[in-house]
């Protein structure tokens, strides 16, 4: 457990507030700009650097609700003498211009608001340092997000951590803002902020909120700029231990009317060519509305031409509502993420998870998979019973008996705002008081059965077993071709992230950036040739891991694709001739062959010297017929073994190494190709 990092958070003693911010002077020009900057702060990696990368894979929903409810609050009458500017930052994909906010806010007739927005736990530490940096410089700042609200629906007092920033002048709020949004952003304006909103006993009617809004620059900064989110519910009526949702957002489950939804989806398809969305809801099968949304959503598809597509998150019986999967399906629905979280009914059973059962989870793959719907399961390392052996057994158990066709693993991690939590607060246990960790990859306990790494060796076999090529052949052998490449896609997304990246798949992204300058405090600032020092040996490790897992999932396009029928005919003719051309052949040029280019060649892939000319005019139409690459892998690796050996002159064989070397180029040309152009590709 990293107890001993900087972190500068405690969980406990809680302490009472009653001080307010210092006031600031109010400073209007002839029209007064009010700058609202909504950042979502990142959060820092076990060596002190911001989690950023190139590109995204999931933007924020809660930076898209604020910039909906701005953009709302900005059309009221009473703001019509202020010329408002909404700034968005995203930490995960960009770095956040500090210095240049602060100066806005010194800009005569300009105000300045920073609003930290969506703070997850693991996401304070870094989230305090922004404010008060912010708060250094002058500028007003407010905080919410499940961090401030999970503690505050759970203590009636505030934690230190959340004190330390109250006694620096931020603002926080806990709950949610529709309705409140325009009061809020008024008191910042006018420098009446108080230090701590806590609207968690009234929740909002969210039937008629403004919408979440898409923001097209925020999307280039991802992978797919056509993907949106949107909340259509908020809560959900179960009891688990270890879930925030019910004490923030409530046990009754709040919704968007469909023709809101219908409409917002309508519009972004039309606007900004937005249609594959996922919604945030944490349990769209308890959300009263959910039939009149898949309705609307069906008459979008199949009678106004908007091609939605979208993935939801459900409780293990959802399938068992009549109509609810079938209709799921038609509405446009490609994948569900499931909340399993344990096969293993004892750990069901400590975390209030009563709903689920085992003996049903069989059932509920076929029921989706049979209306082709993808399934992904969320599964929990580290319940109070759990021990390396019984994981490991268990995940076999959910490879082999289960069979989703994904899974997320998470370590059981006491989330401010869960009952967990609570307890272990309430009885001592021991915490770690760094919520940097509290992301799901790191011990942020002490495991009573799990010591000394066991548990976080634990975590990592479930993510490697899972993901082995065995399973993943298996899983893609056996899925609707329907289905094939988003699984696909993912396995190399989540396989890239746990195992090369070493974090949770939900924080990563393509390619990892980390900026020198801006480092957690207690973590040295590193000189310029330190750094890259540091980086090029990351940088090399990052790329040839990328290049292995290519490679990986080359052989495994190659060994599980589905094959066309002309496809099919071609490479059945294709061993026709090979065969017939191999029975042709005199010992002699055989034997001259296999004298060659050694024995691990198979027969048909060493031609005579004659031959290899003839061969290398069709390479490019043979290759592309493949069933595997293991040919060319050991080829490479004789080259390679000799060379370690110190035989230079393997090197002189330059037909046979330009030869491979372009069948290798070929391959991975058609395997990119086939990845990026996705089902088009395969189901001609
Ligand atoms: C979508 C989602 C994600 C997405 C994107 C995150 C996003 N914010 O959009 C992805 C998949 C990336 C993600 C990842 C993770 N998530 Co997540 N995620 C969610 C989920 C399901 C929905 C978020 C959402 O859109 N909510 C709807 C919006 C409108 O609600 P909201 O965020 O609370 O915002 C309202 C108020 O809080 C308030 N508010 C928010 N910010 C601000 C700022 C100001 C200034 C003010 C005044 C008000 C305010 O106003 C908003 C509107 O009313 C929530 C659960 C939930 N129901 O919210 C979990 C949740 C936020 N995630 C959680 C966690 C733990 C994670 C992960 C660690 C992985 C994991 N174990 O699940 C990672 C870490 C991510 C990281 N470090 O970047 C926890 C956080 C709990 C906690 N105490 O920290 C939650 C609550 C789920 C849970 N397991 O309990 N997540
Ligand atoms: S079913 Fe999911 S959202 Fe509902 S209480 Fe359990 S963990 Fe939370």
């Amino acid at each position: 457990m990293a107890t001993d990092l900087p972190g500068e958070t405690q969980v406990l003693p809680l302490v009472k507030s009653d001080l307010s911010p210092p006031p600031e002077p109010i400073r209007l020009g002839k029209r007064p700009i009010f700058h609202i900057c909504l950042v979502k702060p990142s959060k820092y990696d076990d060596e002190g650097y911001v989690v950023r990368h190139w590109r995204g894979v999931l933007p924020s929903n809660t930076l898209a609700c604020l910039h909906g409810l701005t953009e709302d609050v900005r059309g009221l009458p009473a703001w019509a003498d202020v010329g408002f500017r909404v700034h968005v930052f995203d930490e995960a994909v960009e770095k956040l211009p500090l210095a240049k906010i602060a100066k806005l806010n010194r800009r005569a007739g300009e105000k300045v608001v920073v609003c930290l927005v969506g703070v997850q736990s693991n996401q304070f530490c870094r989230a305090s340092d922004i404010a008060l940096e912010f708060r250094r410089k002058g500028v007003t700042v407010i905080v919410g997000g499940f961090h401030v609200s999970g503690v505050l629906a759970l203590f009636p007092t505030v934690s230190p951590e959340i004190q330390r920033l109250v006694d620096a002048g931020v603002s926080v709020v806990a709950g949610e803002v529709e309705d409140r949004w325009d009061a809020l952003l008024r008191d910042a304006y006018e420098n009446r902020l108080q230090p701590i909103y806590r609207f968690l006993d009234d929740l909002p009617d969210i039937s008629d909120a403004p919408r979440p809004l898409i923001n097209k620059g925020y999307l280039r900064k991802f992978v797919a700029s056509n993907f949106g989110t949107i909340d259509c519910s908020r809560g959900c009526p179960f009891n688990c231990s270890f879930c925030t949702i019910i004490n923030v957002q409530g046990r009754k489950s709040r919704h968007r009317s469909p023709e809101c939804i219908a409409e917002t989806l309508r519009h972004n398809y039309v606007e900004h060519g937005v249609y594959f969305y996922f919604f945030t809801d944490d349990d769209f099968a308890r959300n009263p509305a959910w039939e009149g949304v898949f309705d609307a959503l069906i008459e979008l598809r199949e009678k106004r031409g908007v091609p939605v597509k979208f993935m939801i998150q459900v409780d293990t019986p959802s399938y068992k509502i009549p109509g609810f999967v079938e209709k799921a399906s038609r509405a446009g629905c490609t994948n569900v993420f499931i909340g399993m979280e344990s096969i293993n009914p004892r750990n069901l059973k400590a975390a209030g998870k009563t709903h689920n059962h085992v003996k049903q989870y069989r059932d509920l793959m076929d029921a989706w998979h049979r209306v082709q719907i993808s399934t992904h399961v969320g599964y929990i390392i580290g319940f109070p019973q759990d021990t390396e052996e019984s994981v490991r057994e268990d995940v076999v158990g959910l490879m082999t008996e289960v069979r989703p066709h994904r899974a997320s693993f998470f370590m059981l991690t006491p989330l401010p705002g869960s009952q967990d939590h609570k307890k272990m607060i309430e009885t001592g246990a021991e915490l770690d008081p760094d919520y940097n960790t509290y992301d799901s990859f790191h011990e942020s306990f002490l495991h009573p059965l799990m010591k000394n790494g066991a548990w976080t060796r634990a975590y990592k076999e479930a993510w490697r077993s899972f993901y082995s090529f065995e399973n993943m052949k298996t899983i893609l052998s056996s899925a609707d071709p329907k289905n094939y490449w988003d699984i696909f896609r993912n396995f190399y997304w989540y396989k890239n992230s746990a195992l090369n990246e070493g974090a949770h798949p939900m924080i990563t992204g393509l390619f990892r950036l980390k900026d020198r300058k801006t480092r957690r405090p207690g973590f040295a600032r590193e000189g310029r040739l330190a750094h890259a020092w540091r980086r090029i040996p990351e940088i090399y490790k990052y790329c040839r891991d990328a290049l292995h897992l290519t490679l990986e999932m080359e052989e495994l396009w190659l060994q599980t694709r589905r094959r066309s029928e002309t496809e099919k005919r071609v490479v059945e003719e294709l061993a026709r001739m090979r065969s017939e051309l191999h029975r042709s052949l005199r010992i002699s040029e055989l034997r001259a062959a296999f004298a060659q280019v050694g024995a691990r060649m198979p027969v048909l892939e060493v031609p005579s010297r004659m031959s290899l000319a003839r061969e290398k005019l069709s390479v490019l139409n043979v290759s592309r017929f493949r069933e595997t690459r293991r040919d060319l892998e050991a080829f490479w690796e004789g080259i390679h073994g000799r060379l370690r050996k110190g035989r230079l002159w393997v090197l002189f064989r330059v037909d046979r190494i330009s030869l491979n070397f372009l069948r290798e180029i070929r391959l991975t040309a058609g395997f990119l190709i086939a990845l990026a152009a996705g089902p088009k590709y395969e189901t001609h």
